[in-house]
């Protein structure tokens, strides 16, 4: 248990981030406490990994990937828990931590393929290369907030078909998570232009941007989405400047409670990620995420293909009936 606690912590001090590592990592560690914890029966080993879930999913309550993970294993574990023994757990277990961890594997692989389409092919004319133009007939320009894997992920694989486009990235405030996709993204050769935060409105007038694309952490029935503080900001921006704004993202992030009235938690991280010795009467508010409004979305680009983000809860129930369930 003190293994699984300090692994948890990683995720809740965000040294593991974004929705899809969380997901990932939290499975793992569900998988690896199988196999450290002993157990008189089988009911008992079930009823020790559903305190382990709760530690594992109390840790950011705003992640229906990971949720909808170890719901995943536990709902297969106990479907099955009459034919086995206590022996045969932990190699359950980790079958079907395996099972999600391909599900999101190759929803991400699917989505860079039909995201990436969304990037044209422009060939460079050297001649038309103008050297203090911001934005030339021949530049395509995309837009991102935060740190989203799956974004990151169309945007390489689009490098890697050979398109040439720029990407404007936001820092992030308060824990700089968009170092982590400029860092990324310059280092397979794609030009990024780092901004912080409150400069988004200005870069994408300035920079002509032509596409924005965020990730998500959670998408609800309505298809609101909800990601990254500073997301609907930058979703109003597009709105004002008529950039096309999309929201990449695997339908696992899908919360299935939303159907049923329940409200989409925003987790509120420590105050002190963003003032450390603030003044006693300052209060500080600081939420992780935001939800962007199905209008200001042109479209999700999933696993299933892009639609409008109020048809996930449709394309969730038929591509996962497991987790629909
Ligand atoms: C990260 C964030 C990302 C989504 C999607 O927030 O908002 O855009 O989680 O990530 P935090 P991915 O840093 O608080 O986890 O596309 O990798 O699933």
């Amino acid at each position: 248990m003190e293994s699984l606690k300090k692994k948890a912590e990683e995720i809740k001090s965000l040294k593991i981030q974004g929705a899809t590592d969380v997901a990932l990592s939290a499975i793992q560690f569900l998988s690896d406490y199988a196999r450290e914890f002993t157990c008189s029966s089988v009911v008992d080993c079930i009823n020790k990994l559903q305190i382990g879930k709760e530690i594992l999913e109390d840790t950011r309550p705003t992640e229906p990937a990971m949720q909808n993970g170890l719901n995943f294993i536990m709902n297969k574990i106990r479907k099955c828990q009459g034919e086995l023994c206590v022996e045969d757990v932990p190699g359950r277990i980790e079958k079907y931590k395996d099972q999600y961890e391909q599900l999101i594997n190759d929803s991400k692989k699917r989505i860079a393929e039909i995201g990436a389409r969304r990037i044209p092919m422009i060939k460079k004319d050297a001649n038309k290369e103008k050297e203090n133009s911001l934005h030339q007939d021949d530049d395509f320009v995309v837009m991102t907030h935060c740190h989203s894997s799956v974004v990151n992920a169309i945007l390489l694989k689009a490098k890697e078909q050979g398109k040439n486009f720029r990407v404007v990235n936001t820092e992030t405030q308060p824990k700089l998570q968009g170092r982590k996709t400029s860092r990324k993204l310059s280092k397979a050769g794609i030009e990024v232009i780092h901004i912080v935060d409150s400069a988004m409105r200005w870069a994408v007038k300035k920079y002509q941007v032509d596409l924005i694309i965020i990730g998500a952490d959670s998408i609800t029935s309505e298809g609101t989405v909800l990601n990254k503080i500073g997301s609907r900001l930058l979703a109003l921006v597009a709105h004002e400047e008529h950039v096309p704004f999309y929201v990449a993202s695997p339908l696992l992030k899908y919360q299935p409670i939303t159907t049923l009235g329940f409200l989409e938690k925003i987790e509120m991280r420590n105050p002190s990620e963003v003032w450390k010795e603030a003044p006693k009467n300052v209060k500080i508010k600081n939420p992780a995420f935001e939800t962007v409004s199905r209008r200001y979305i042109d479209g999700l680009i999933t696993e299933a293909g892009i639609f409008a983000s109020s048809h996930a809860h449709m394309y969730y129930q038929k591509f996962y009936p497991d987790l629909a369930e």
